[in-house]
């Protein structure tokens, strides 16, 4: 009997936030035993890195104290690190990077797209995700001539100076909800294969955010954002397009779901042995 492999060429991220009040998985995982659990089922569940965060950046977040950050979250990188799950940090500290790089994670994930520096010090993958504004105005007004170019020239030039700064590896990230209305979310989705197109290899994250509640309320014709953990669909939606688009990583809530759908949109046949 014939016997092949599927493999993936597209990525999946599962997101840990060892937080009190992110937008979806806030106070899940309050002990690091738990947050380790739920980080080595992603694992098993197909996700290529975990990706740690002890700051909620969802609109309207208060910044956390550094040591704060430090308690949540070197002790669960260290344990998935050490379980031999690969694992991101997401912050916009370097004490908390050089910390977390200390620990194991082999990925800085960038929201503020400003530590290229100590990516590079490290020796870490750089994700520089493009916001507008702070979390706790940036959602008061955004505005943009033209958000696709602004976006991709803000990436690309974010990447040119990782480049410079000696990370081997950047990824760049549109950072749907960071400063953008439902409108600029949609127009950054619809042009994701421009973003592919400038060549570096690029991570989004869509997962159940708030644009997705409005979109799936809308369907349902019905007035109140859908609930977050009601989003799946549009969460599948997203990363399926972003795949299709040549995305080549999603971060996300639904491991296995998402991870069933990368296999669908991005999979390949290999090995096929008699
Ligand atoms: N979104 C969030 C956090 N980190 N990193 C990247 N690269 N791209 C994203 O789109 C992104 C991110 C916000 O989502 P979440 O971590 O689920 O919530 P919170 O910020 O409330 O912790």
């Amino acid at each position: 009997m014939g016997r092949s492999t599927l493999r993936r060429v597209a990525l999946v991220m599962g997101v840990l936030n060892v937080t009190p009040d992110s937008f979806s998985d806030g106070g899940h995982h309050p002990t690091v035993d738990a947050a380790v659990a739920h980080g080595l089922a992603m694992a098993e569940q197909g996700a290529d890195w975990v990706d740690v965060g002890g700051e909620s950046t969802r609109p309207g977040a208060a910044p956390v104290a550094e040591a704060e950050e430090l308690r949540r979250v070197v002790p669960v990188v260290e344990r998935l690190a050490g379980a031999g799950v690969r694992v991101s940090v997401d912050t916009r500290k370097p004490g908390v990077a050089r910390a977390a790089a200390a620990a194991g994670a082999g990925m800085l994930n960038d929201v503020s797209a400003s530590l290229h520096e100590v990516a590079a010090e490290l020796g870490l993958a750089w994700v520089a995700m493009h916001a507008q504004g702070d979390p706790r105005t940036m959602q008061d007004d955004p505005h943009y001539d033209d958000v696709v170019a602004e976006v991709r020239d803000h990436l690309l030039a974010c990447a040119e100076r990782g480049r410079a700064a000696g990370v081997t590896e950047v990824w760049i990230d549109p950072g749907i909800g960071f400063g953008k209305t439902l409108e600029h979310n949609l127009a950054l989705l619809a042009h994701l294969p421009e973003l592919v197109a400038a060549g570096h290899p690029v991570l989004l994250g869509a997962s159940r955010k708030w644009f997705l509640g409005r979109l799936l309320a809308d369907s349902d014709r019905v007035g109140a954002p859908v609930p977050v953990d009601d989003r799946l669909e549009g969460s599948l939606a997203t990363a399926t397009w972003a795949f299709a688009c040549g995305v080549q990583m999603v971060r996300v809530h639904d491991v296995r779901a998402i991870g069933h759908a990368a296999s669908v949109v991005a999979g390949e046949i290999e090995g096929v042995a008699a």
